[in-house]
């Protein structure tokens, strides 16, 4: 399968645009912002005398990417300048070996590319996605080269001299931005770097992580040995991004194999349902299968996006609807709660459930065991940043996830309202969408030549049994595919593994999953029981700009005492839902995603 490039499609309307003038408008300056006030911008000037942190260098690089890719669509001269300034800098300041890290040049050069978890590959991977996107973008290609030079030096000690005191990245990335740099410059070699570095992980008792266990690096085992999501979710994530970019470059069948059971391993027993990855706080990790707890749910935001970027990577080796099922469950999910309605504040962690009297405990006593509630309200900074940025990149190549495309066949994944250009065969086709998904479910394709067109049925709506895609064979391109998908709210149960969903359910719409919030339901949240033979209502809620549900529900009497016998002493109420990406837009109060019913 071939990829289609979001720089030939034109999101041009509905609900991505939204998106993404918000991102141009509001969170590109925001996250600059932020990253001024940090520091994080005037680090890259050593004569600044600014602390970096060591791996602020990938924070700004991503921010970088952001600009590049905003670009694409209509140049941004502002945001332009600043890039040319920190590459300045960065050429300035960088040794004679091509070399360039803030913190190992300004305050720790003794214990250069010495320390695994020290990041210094995964600040140049970002590095290098941002010079590709910069030269793909505006043409300038200063940062292009210059992290080429660095990358040489790395193949130079990693690979060629194998003078370093460990041989692969404590924090994956490089690896697949290595293969992007490949493409970008036909040099092979960035290629064999990558598979260098991803075959060697797990093959050496040297790369030990002294202060976790090995599988937190994703080093338990050779790479083509690995069948479950282990680890740092996000580092797990961005190596099983450069695994199937390989796989698909080298044909390599046993890459292959460990992608699919990875994959499968993550969708079937380690996600949540809302595309959330990476369930707990210690080690930012992995766990065990169906370990899915709700409130002190970890979920980074980097984590989701990588997952969608691992989905989509999966596609283009085989025409499977899981992957773009599991994209579309995570941009409408757990990728879009993590910035706010009006663009300027984040979210690290997407729990799906908020106590906020919770947080008042004392938890002073043994830092080890308390427990990780994250916080309740979206933040404009964080120490550790690297969310805010990853989400200013994503948003504006969303259009990535939307066309595959073979020989004869246009494969539609996600529904955007939008106008692109495909190559298919010898033909140029223009493949229109006009759509207001996931508001309704009506949409309206038309391609301008005769060819065949593969539309994705969602999960949600397809029978079972079916290939998730019907094929339409266009011999009119004046009468267009009319798709109209059932969004009708449903009731969804977990698999009892899950204990933290035992005898709960949850709502969703379409793609999009529901929460209840405090401030549209009575009482405490959990004491409500929704009354699963109810009617559902729509209705907009013009606050936020979203589709709110409502039905019957029970709640349950307040007890005076501790415990009682009055298990059933209810009364009727309502009970009022909201999307899921749309909760901690108002005040601060009580979040759930999993419900009790009747
Ligand atoms: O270590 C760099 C980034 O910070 C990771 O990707 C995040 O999970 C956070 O640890
Ligand atoms: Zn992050």
């Amino acid at each position: 399968m071939k990829a289609v490039d979001f720089t030939s499609i034109k999101i041009n309307g509905g609900f991505w645009k939204e998106k993404q003038d918000l991102v141009r408008e509001v969170t590109i300056n925001a996250v600059y912002d932020r990253f001024k006030e940090s520091g994080r911008i005037d680090a890259f000037n050593f004569d600044s005398g600014v602390k970096a942190h060591f791996f602020w260098d990938s924070d700004v690089a991503k921010w970088i990417e952001s600009v590049a890719y905003l670009s694409t669509e209509k140049r941004e001269p502002a945001l332009e300048a600043i890039v040319d300034e920190i590459v300045d800098n960065i050429e300035k300041y960088r040794d004679e070996c091509g070399y360039f890290n803030i913190y190992h040049m300004t305050i720790e050069p003794e214990n250069r590319l010495k320390i695994r978890d020290h990041h210094e590959l995964y600040c140049l991977g970002h590095l290098i996605e941002a010079g590709v996107a910069y030269y793909k973008a505006t043409g300038k290609d200063k940062l292009l080269k210059l992290m080429c030079d660095y990358t040489d030096y790395v193949e130079k000690r990693f690979k060629i001299d194998k003078n370093t005191p460990f041989t692969t990245p404590g924090h994956e990335e490089i690896e697949l931005a290595l293969v992007k740099l490949y493409d970008v410059t036909g040099e092979k070699r960035y290629l064999e770097l990558s598979r260098f570095f991803v075959d060697e992980r797990g093959t050496k008792s040297e790369e030990l992580c002294d202060w976790m266990a090995r599988s937190y690096n994703q080093s338990h085992a050779p790479v083509r040995e690995q069948d479950t999501a282990e680890g740092h979710a996000v580092r797990a994530v961005y190596l099983y991004c450069a695994m199937a970019d390989l796989a698909l470059k080298y044909n390599d069948e046993a890459l292959k194999n460990a992608c699919r059971k990875i994959f499968d391993n993550i969708i079937n027993k380690r996600m949540y349902i809302t595309g959330g990855i990476g369930s707990s706080a210690f080690g930012e990790a992995f766990t065990v299968d169906y370990d899915l707890p709700n409130l002190t749910a970890y979920t980074e935001s980097c984590a989701a996006i990588g997952l969608a970027l691992f989905a989509h990577r999966m596609l283009l080796l085989e025409n499977d609807a899981k992957y773009a099922d599991t994209i579309e469950r995570v941009i409408y999910n757990g990728f879009l709660s993590s910035f706010s309605l009006d663009g300027d504040k984040f979210f690290y962690c997407n729990p799906l459930e908020i106590l906020p009297y919770m947080l008042t405990k004392d938890t002073s006593q043994n830092e080890k065991n308390s427990l990780h509630l994250p916080v309740t309200r979206r933040q404009k900074e964080f120490e550790c940043s690297c969310c805010p940025p990853n989400i200013t990149r994503f948003v504006p190549t969303i259009a990535n996830f939307m066309y595959t495309c073979d020989d004869d066949t246009i494969y539609v994944h996600q529904y955007m309202q939008s106008e692109a250009q495909i190559a298919l065969g010898d033909k140029k086709i223009k493949i229109e969408q006009k759509t207001l998904y996931p508001t309704n479910g009506k949409i309206e394709i038309k391609v301008d030549t005769p060819c065949k067109v593969a539309v994705r049925i969602p999960d949600y709506c397809r029978d079972k049994g079916s290939s998730g895609y019907e094929i339409f064979e266009i011999t009119d391109p004046s009468s267009p595919i009319c798709l109209d998908f059932d969004l009708t709210p449903r009731f969804v149960c977990a698999n009892p593994e899950v204990l933290a969903d035992a005898d709960k359910i949850a709502l969703a719409r379409g793609p999009v999953v529901y929460c209840m919030e405090g401030i549209d339901n009575e009482g405490h949240l959990r004491s409500i029981v929704l009354d699963t033979s109810s009617q559902i209502t729509e209705s907009e809620n013009a606050e936020l700009g979203v589709i709110a549900l409502t039905l019957d529900a029970y709640q349950r009497k307040p007890i005076a005492s501790l415990y009682s016998t009055k298990i059933n002493d209810t009364y009727k109420t309502k009970a009022t839902l909201i999307p899921f990406y749309a909760f901690a837009n108002r005040e601060e109060c009580e979040m759930q995603v999993w419900h009790n019913y009747r």
